[in-house]
C-alpha cells in the first residue's frame, strides 16, 4: 500500500515563505515518513497545484511559481480542495492577510490543520479566535502558530506548558518588537551616546529591520498584537489589540502625512519629544525602552515606553533582539526568561516548520 501521505497547502512566498520552503524541503529529505507532499502553493497573484494532488517539487517551486501562469483559487476553493484530498492535509498561512486569518474557522471545521506566523487571526476580535479554537475542538485538526510571538522563539509554547501543567502565570513582560529593539538599543545604549531618534529610524529602514513604512512599527499595534495573543492564552478575554492602552510613538502632526518617505523626511523637527523622554530617564541613571505587559491578577495590559535600570535584562538587550519573561508562582522573584533574535526570515520560519512537525506528528 502507499506510504502515509501528508498534504502542505503554502500560501504566501515572501520573505517567510521562501525561507520555510527550503527548511521544509530539507525536512521532507531527512523524514521521508510521512511523505511531505506540496499540493498547493500561492502568492496573492499567482497559483501551482494539480487537479490530481500530484506534488509539486519543492525545491524549485518559488522558482515556478514565479513563471506560473495560473491565478490562485478563491480561498473558499482552497478549502474545498484541500478537504477533498486523498489524505489530511495542513495549510501554512505564510501572509500578513485578514482575508487568509478569516478562512482558518471554515479549513478547521473541514478537517484541514492550520500552521503560520500570521498574527491576524489570533489578535483579531475575541469572537475569531472561539470560533478557530472551537472548529479545531470539534474536528480534532490542529492550530499552531509559534511564530506569530518572537518569531522561532519558544513563546507561546512556553506560556501553554506553564498553564497547562497547572502553574500561575502573574505576570508576563518584554520586548516583543524586533524594530523597537534596534532602535532603542541605538537610540539609548547602556554605554555611550546614541544617535538622533530620526536618524536612528531611518538607520533601521535602511537595514531592512523596519516595515516598508516605518509608522507601521512605531504605532505599537505590531507589539499590541503579540500582546494580545499571549493575554488570551494566560486567560484573559482581550477583545482586541486596541481595547487596552497603546503609546504610538508617530507624532500627531505626522499620523496622516501621505507615505513612509514624507514621514522620515519631517520627522526630524520632531526629534526633541524623544530626546526630552531619554534625558529623563537618564537623570534617574536609566535607559528609556518600548515595552509590554500583561499584568493577569489586575487584567491589565498595556504597551509603551518605560524607564529600566542600566543593569536590567531589558536595557541590556542587543541588536534587535526580542525578551520575554513570565513571572509565575512556581518561578517565584526569579522570572523564567526567553531571549533571542525575534525577527527575520530564517528565524520566524524556524517556527512555522517547528509547529508543522508538530502537527504531523499528530494527526
Ligand atoms: P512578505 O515578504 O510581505 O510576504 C507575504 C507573502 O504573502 C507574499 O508572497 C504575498 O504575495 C503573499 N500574500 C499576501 N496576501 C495574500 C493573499 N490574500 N493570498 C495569497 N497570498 C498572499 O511577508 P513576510 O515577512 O514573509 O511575513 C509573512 C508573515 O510572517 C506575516 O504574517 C508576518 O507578520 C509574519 N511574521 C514575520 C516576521 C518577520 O520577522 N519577518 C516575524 C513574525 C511574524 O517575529 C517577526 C516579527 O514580528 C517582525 C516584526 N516586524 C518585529 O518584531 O519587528
Amino acid at each position: 500500500s502507499a506510504a502515509k501521505q501528508v498534504y502542505i497547502a503554502v500560501i504566501g512566498a515572501g520573505g517567510v515563505g521562501k525561507c520555510f520552503l527550503s527548511q521544509l524541503q530539507a525536512l521532507a529529505a531527512r523524514k521521508p515518513s510521512p511523505k511531505l507532499s506540496l499540493a498547493y502553493i500561492a502568492t496573492s497573484r499567482k497559483a501551482l497545484f494539480n487537479d490530481d494532488y500530484s506534488a509539486i517539487d519543492i525545491g524549485s517551486a518559488a522558482d515556478s511559481l514565479a513563471g506560473s501562469s495560473k491565478s490562485p483559487l478563491a480561498l473558499a476553493q482552497v478549502v474545498d480542495y484541500l478537504a477533498a484530498a486523498p489524505a489530511k492535509a495542513v495549510l501554512v498561512d505564510n501572509t500578513s492577510s485578514q482575508d487568509v486569518a478569516e478562512l482558518y474557522p471554515l479549513a478547521l471545521s473541514r478537517g484541514i490543520s492550520i500552521v503560520t506566523p500570521n498574527k491576524k487571526a489570533f489578535s483579531g476580535s475575541y469572537k475569531l479566535w472561539q470560533d478557530i479554537f472551537s472548529a479545531a475542538a470539534s474536528s480534532g485538526a490542529k492550530v499552531y502558530h509559534e511564530s506569530s510571538v518572537g518569531a522561532g522563539l519558544p513563546v507561546i509554547s512556553t506560556l501553554k506548558d506553564l498553564v497547562e501543567t497547572g502553574d500561575k502565570v502573574t505576570k508576563v513582560e518584554g520586548v516583543f518588537s524586533g524594530t523597537m529593539s534596534f532602535l532603542f538599543n541605538s537610540f539609548a545604549p547602556t554605554e555611550g551616546q546614541g544617535g538622533k531618534w530620526s536618524a536612528e529610524v531611518k538607520n533601521a529602514k535602511a537595514l531592512g529591520y523596519t516595515e516598508p513604512d516605518p509608522r507601521d512599527d512605531l504605532n505599537g499595534l505590531d507589539v499590541a498584537r503579540k500582546l494580545t495573543i499571549l493575554a488570551r492564552l494566560a486567560g484573559l478575554p482581550v477583545e482586541s489589540p486596541t481595547s487596552f492602552p497603546v503609546q504610538s510613538l508617530i507624532p500627531k502632526e505626522l499620523e496622516s502625512v501621505a507615505s513612509g518617505d514624507e514621514f522620515l523626511e519631517k520627522l526630524p523637527a520632531f526629534d526633541q519629544q524623544l530626546e526630552d523622554i531619554k534625558a529623563e530617564a537618564e537623570k534617574e541613571g536609566k535607559v528609556v525602552r518600548f515595552v509590554g505587559s500583561i499584568d493577569v491578577a489586575t487584567k491589565n495590559v498595556k504597551v509603551g515606553l518605560e524607564k529600566f535600570d542600566r543593569s536590567h535584562p531589558i536595557a541590556a538587550l542587543k541588536g534587535s533582539d526580542n525578551i520575554i519573561s513570565f513571572y509565575t508562582e512556581r518561578y517565584g522573584s526569579n522570572p523564567l526568561i526567553i531571549q533571542g533574535a525575534g525577527a527575520g526570515g530564517e528565524v520566524t520560519a524556524m517556527g512555522v516548520t517547528g509547529d508543522l512537525i508538530k502537527v504531523v506528528s499528530q494527526i
